[in-house]
């Protein structure tokens, strides 16, 4: 397994909508076991394959809160397939925009439907922390960001602060 590099916006391929996974073979696989390990590596509760520059629809997540309690989750071609009226805001952070924190509202339940490592559709019902994770991994798979769901004075001035972090850093 290898822990790759997490691109930070304002960057092109975060903004473009990843390709459907056509082929499910052992490079894709391969990708998925990086992907987790790269999170795990961060840490962080879900990764996009576009936040490592591959733009394909495969995210991964884990929710649980102690190493000893890890539960991968991997899915290819993720879709909501239903989503409850009831909404809730949470605290949203992302590894593609460092050290800023903003709530953001979303429906408080889901239903997703996505294929395994091995091609088998499923679908699972999520709430809580995962509800929140699974519907900002998708988001990824659309070129969305958190801060897309901000006002566009709160995201300006992130991506501001994120340019500016990255002209200090080239300095
Ligand atoms: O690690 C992460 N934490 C998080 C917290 C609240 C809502 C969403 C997330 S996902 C984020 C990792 C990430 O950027 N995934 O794309
Ligand atoms: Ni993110």
């Amino acid at each position: 397994m290898a822990c790759l590099p997490i691109l930070v916006a304002p960057h092109p391929i975060l903004k473009r909508k990843a390709d459907l996974v056509t082929l499910i073979d052992a490079d894709l696989v391969r990708l998925m076991d990086d992907m987790l390990e790269t999170m795990y590596d961060a840490p962080g509760l879900g990764l996009a394959a576009p936040q490592i520059g591959v733009s394909k629809r495969v995210i991964v997540m884990d929710t649980a809160r102690t190493e000893e309690d890890r539960n991968p989750i991997r899915m290819i071609n993720p879709e909501i397939t239903w989503a409850s009226d009831e909404m809730k805001s949470y605290e949203e952070g992302c590894l593609s925009v460092p050290e800023h924190y903003a709530e953001v509202l979303r429906p408080q339940a889901v239903r997703a439907r996505f294929m395994d490592a091995l091609g088998k559709t499923l679908e699972i019902n999520a709430d809580g922390l995962l509800a929140v994770v699974v519907q900002h991994e998708i988001d990824h798979l659309n070129g969305v960001l958190f801060v897309d769901h901000l006002s566009s004075l709160k995201r300006n001035m992130i991506l501001r602060k994120l340019t500016k972090a990255r002209k200090d850093e080239e300095e």
